[in-house]
């Protein structure tokens, strides 16, 4: 199991310098501005606003980006993971992440993008009763559920600005894969409550195929069979944040008491 992927507000001064330095590296080695590019390119068809397909693709397409470069951070450190910035209770940008602004080359482009903020000026940051409801519901389907969120994650793009607020480029802000990570997250807890675990996205043939990878949606349903966790917040959290806590098997509900021990106290 690698390391979960811990709450951005916990992090300790090591782990926010991890994950810095650690995305400074593949920014000068190209790989990051090689990811960024691929965002760019809209024949992926992994956003809603291209249509049907779009919105059916976004979570699981999302889910195969973060791991693109989660693995290639952890190639260079085992340690190493994606904070997820939960902005229903941290309402405003890490402040260790505030000064975090790089240039990044990306292949195509004649400069490199230089990352800029201009956080609250559009959009905004849906409040955790919102966020909550969405999560916890148990009634809907995966198309509205996936649409619902998709226009939470949309407003939280335009509340950061700069980078974020294009998608042509938004993925150059560090700050990108700490929100989608919380996406992400919010995904696999609403894949956790009951009655939900077998909803997944409708796609047929190639279009259930994440191009430019070869994974199929499928393959992304499970954040357990694809070996990564959320850090769990504190005990009370612990059977919505641990996925299909209550489905597994006492090895691994252990496994999740553990984890949720572990985590120290929030402010
Ligand atoms: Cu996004």
């Amino acid at each position: 199991m690698t390391t979960p992927r811990k709450r951005a507000s916990a992090l300790t001064g090591a782990e926010q310098t991890r994950y810095r330095t650690g995305v400074t590296q593949l920014i000068e080695s190209g790989f990051y501005g090689q990811l960024v590019a691929l965002h760019g390119d809209m024949s992926h068809d992994q956003h809603g606003g291209m249509g049907a397909i779009g919105t059916q693709r976004f979570l699981p397409w999302h889910r195969d980006f973060l791991l693109q470069l989660e693995r290639e951070l952890q190639r260079r450190d085992s340690a190493a993971s994606i904070p997820y910035w939960d902005w229903t209770t941290q309402r405003a940008v890490p402040h260790w992440m505030e000064d975090f602004l790089p240039a990044v080359p990306v292949p195509g482009r004649r400069n490199p993008i230089q990352v800029r903020r201009s956080t609250g000026r559009r959009g905004r940051l849906p409040a955790g009763w919102e966020v909550e409801t969405l999560v916890r519901n148990s009634a809907v389907t995966y198309t509205t559920f996936t649409s619902v969120l998709e226009g939470f994650h949309n407003e939280v793009h335009g509340w950061v600005g700069g980078a974020m607020g294009s998608i042509m480029v938004s993925p150059a802000d560090p700050l990108f894969w700490m929100h989608h990570a919380q996406i992400d997250r919010l995904w696999s807890m609403w894949q956790s409550v009951a009655g939900n675990a077998r909803k997944a996205p409708t796609l047929r043939g190639r279009d259930a195929i994440l191009d430019p990878w070869t994974e199929r949606a499928s393959d992304m349903q499970s954040i357990a069979r694809l070996d990564y966790s959320y850090a769990i917040r504190n005990r009370q959290q612990r059977t919505t944040t641990c996925p299909n806590y209550r489905e597994r098997p006492a090895a691994a509900r252990s496994w999740c008491l553990e984890q949720a021990t572990r985590q120290p106290a929030l402010r």
